[in-house]
């Protein structure tokens, strides 16, 4: 019966004359026949590989996700006091707000753009939360693809995050790219970049990475940071921010957030979807937000009306308990304090592993430049091994790590250093 239900015509007539069996007829029948085996993620497929791999000294510097000295996960202790806070108040499970709540968004939009600044001060932020921050991106990419009528260009550096491709896509926008990173120095390739920047066309968007760029560990200075802005503007550029390491760069979230507060300053009405998944280490809570800054509380309320429908016709409201995290941690001063002490913790640390690194590199003998490690900033280095070498680390050392040769700094301890040294050198030598 089943079999008579899943096939038709000529299929069915073999199966009826016992030609072929149910198997097949049920294999090449069904609905979903025609469905291709994707391939597996470029990122979160390498963690698979590691998992399968038997050998003791196996690393994994694949995806970026923070590990302590010991290569074990982390949960901040802010989190965890604020988890036990939480736990005592009894809270119910109720549906969060379509946009998620109040509280949160303000102190998220705090967070990024300053407690005083005026944007955040005169209610021009137009701020909902995200399911984390490729939630966000989401979120603005359906936005601009429903409301932004100038262009439906998306601009990204080359190379950017690898999802941020499939995420514009996915809402019918067409992504381009424009220089940013200069193999030859393993740095910013800021005149190749001005020069792309100068020829993107009127009123495109423009994708800029706000620190800790992903995956090149590269950013712009400030004073680099000021030229684009007011390139940007020139050009009349819509400037969309992704924020997803504030804090986790340099340590301090005032600093890493200094390109993101100089657009504002300069009078770009940007948009900028943030995540809290490195720098509070909340990664499988998706607490996140998404931001328009508007020309008025008036117009905040229209696009915030009109980003409500697109929420709720996607997932109706976000998930509560990452994002009560986030604002007991924000809204609590000894809390917050401990945020931004652990998140300097952590930013230090990755700082402290790029040097190890390099030093350990010199101690084996290698006579290359390394100095990009310590160059390079936030989660990822990209160290400029190419794929044959990467290749070679992961087959002969166990060292798994993107194509690219983009490693998670994260990933390093002082117990696995010497050893990722030792294998990097013997397939750069
Ligand atoms: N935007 C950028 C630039 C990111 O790097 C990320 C996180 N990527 O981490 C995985 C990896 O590259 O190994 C995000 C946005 C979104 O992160 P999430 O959705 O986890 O908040």
């Amino acid at each position: 019966m089943a079999v008579r239900s899943l096939c038709t015509g000529n299929l069915l007539n073999q199966f009826l004359s016992k030609k072929v069996s149910p198997a097949t007829c049920i294999k090449f029948g069904s609905t979903w026949s025609n469905v291709e085996m994707g391939p597996p993620d470029a990122i979160l497929g390498i963690t698979e590989a590691f998992k399968k791999d038997s050998s003791p000294q196996k690393i994994n510097l694949g995806v970026g996700a923070y590990r302590d000295d010991n290569g074990k996960p982390f949960v901040l202790e802010c989190v965890k006091k604020a988890e036990q806070i939480m736990l005592q108040e009894n809270l119910d499970k109720e549906y969060a707000p379509i946009n998620g709540t109040a509280e949160f968004c303000l102190e998220t939009a705090k967070l990024a753009f300053g407690d005083n600044n005026p944007v955040v001060k005169e209610g021009r932020n137009m701020t909902v939360q995200g399911i984390s921050g490729t939630g966000a991106l989401r979120l603005g990419a359906a936005f601009f693809s429903k409301f932004y009528s100038k262009s439906k260009d998306f601009w990204i550096p080359t190379p950017s995050w690898g999802n941020h491709t499939p995420i514009f896509k996915h809402s019918g926008l067409d992504v381009k790219s424009y220089r940013y990173y200069d193999p030859s120095t393993c740095g910013f390739d800021f005149a190749g970049a001005m020069e792309d920047i100068s020829k993107i066309p009127e009123g495109s968007v423009i994708v800029l990475h706000a620190c800790a760029h992903n995956p090149t560990g590269v950013d712009p200075r400030p004073e680099q940071w000021k030229e684009m802005s007011s390139l940007i503007k020139k050009k009349n550029l819509f400037p969309f921010f992704d924020m997803a390491y504030q804090g986790f760069a340099s340590g301090d979230t005032t600093k890493d957030a200094f390109a993101l507060r100089q657009f504002v300053e300069d009078g770009h009405e940007v948009a900028l979807a943030q995540s809290y998944a490195k720098n509070m280490g909340l990664y499988g809570e998706r607490a996140g937000a998404f931001t328009i800054v508007c020309g008025s509380k008036e117009e905040a309320d229209r696009n915030m009306s009109q980003m409500k429908i697109i929420i709720r016709g996607m997932y109706s409201s976000p998930p509560i308990h990452g994002a009560k995290i986030v604002t007991r941690v924000l809204t609590n001063p000894d809390l917050k304090n401990l945020w931004l002490k652990e998140v300097k913790g952590m930013a230090d640390r990755i700082i402290t592993m790029r040097e190890a690194l390099v030093a350990a590199l010199a101690k084996e003998g290698s006579s290359k430049n390394w100095q990009h490690i310590t160059d390079q900033i936030g989660m990822f280095c990209f160290t400029g091994l190419k794929p044959d070498q990467v290749e070679r680390l992961t087959k002969e050392f166990s060292i798994y790590l993107t194509k690219d040769g983009r490693i998670s700094v994260a990933g390093v301890s002082s117990h696995n250093v010497d050893y990722l040294a030792k294998a990097m050198h013997a397939v750069t030598k």
